[in-house]
């Protein structure tokens, strides 16, 4: 993490009312430096340094692509009701081998060029490379996820937040315990994100873990919210085992991905194997949605994913497309 973007306790106020003055990578340094390590992830799981499985045969073309996610997913109705009940789904079969090892190939080399091969950051991310590349221009505004996205909020309509490309390197530790309501500053409860993993996941990986429940994150509102250091993190994990809290953090197959609502409390365990455990992450929200009247500190880089969209204002800069039912 670079110092000028480590928030301290004198940022505190801040926190509560300013604005974040750096960018997406430093906002996930500093997130990440809020995870409490010592805690031991459930269930305990050797170390081991396994590579993560290679793709074996041809990689799809761009209309293959465009193919396969223009293409409708037979969601379950169960599905639904489990999203509305728990706070998010992991659905399996969603996307096929070849088309993730594409995205990951290509992942993989953007955040080379826009990162370097920098040792020291072991959680690398990316955004809005969707503007730039086909590849990622049809997984971002995919209308296969999108249509899930919709069905699982119960609305007719969704448009982007933001992409978020997250790589968790060997060695990377847990991602704090936390709530995307808390830092997207979309005034809207239907908000939800799909993360979709770019190579299995098992448990030694860090998949996303959820809080099983959508009104488990009742338990936690009082705890006071801090990003310069670990306190929040540990109580949320404290208060969660005291309550005796299920967590779903199994394994992720490959195609698998999950979706949780903005609500939903969820965390990572540490990533203890030898490859990077490579991840998509879009979210979608119900069009029409506007921006939050005060964003804070913790609502990031808010403004890029919006640009021209102020305070109080309806989402739908050129950068927040209709994603389901796809226009035009
Ligand atoms: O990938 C991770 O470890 C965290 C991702 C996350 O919290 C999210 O996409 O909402």
């Amino acid at each position: 993490m670079t110092d000028e973007s480590a928030l301290k306790p004198q940022d505190r106020e801040a926190e509560l009312s300013g604005e974040w003055t750096h960018d997406n990578q430093q906002w996930w340094n500093q997130y990440m430096a809020s995870a409490d390590n010592r805690v031991a992830c459930a269930p305990e799981v050797a170390v081991e340094q396994n590579e993560a499985p290679k793709y074996i045969g041809s990689l799809p073309t761009i209309y293959d692509l465009q193919t396969e996610l223009n293409a409708s997913y037979e969601l379950d109705p169960i599905a639904i009701g489990q999203f509305n009940r728990d706070g998010y789904v992991k659905l399996k079969q969603v996307i096929s081998s070849g088309a993730l090892a594409l995205l990951r190939q290509e992942m993989e080399a953007t955040l080379r060029d826009d990162l370097g091969e920098n040792p020291k950051l072991d959680f690398r991310s990316g955004e809005m490379m969707w503007l730039t590349n086909n590849i990622f221009r049809q997984f971002v505004l995919s209308p296969r996820i999108a249509e899930i996205a919709a069905a699982l909020m119960r609305v007719q309509r969704v448009r982007l937040y933001h992409d978020n490309s997250l790589a968790k390197e060997p060695g990377c530790g847990r991602t704090p315990w936390h709530y995307d309501a808390e830092h997207f500053p979309i005034d809207s409860n239907n908000v939800c994100t799909a993360w979709i993993p770019l190579q299995p996941i098992p448990q030694n990986m860090g998949p996303l873990a959820f809080a099983v429940g959508m009104e488990t994150c009742r338990l936690v509102e009082s705890v006071e919210s801090s990003r310069f250091d670990t306190s929040y993190d540990r109580t949320v994990g404290k208060i969660f085992a005291e309550h005796g809290v299920d967590v779903d953090d199994g394994p992720f197959g490959l195609g698998e991905i999950s979706f949780h609502h903005s609500r939903s409390f969820h965390t990572a365990g540490p990533n203890n194997m030898k490859s990077s455990r490579m991840v998509l992450a879009t979210t979608y929200f119900e069009d029409g949605a506007c921006v939050v009247p005060s964003p804070t500190m913790i609502s990031g880089d808010w403004r890029k994913f919006m640009p021209g969209v102020d305070a109080g204002e309806p989402i739908r800069s050129r950068y927040n497309p209709v994603c389901f039912p796809r226009e035009g």
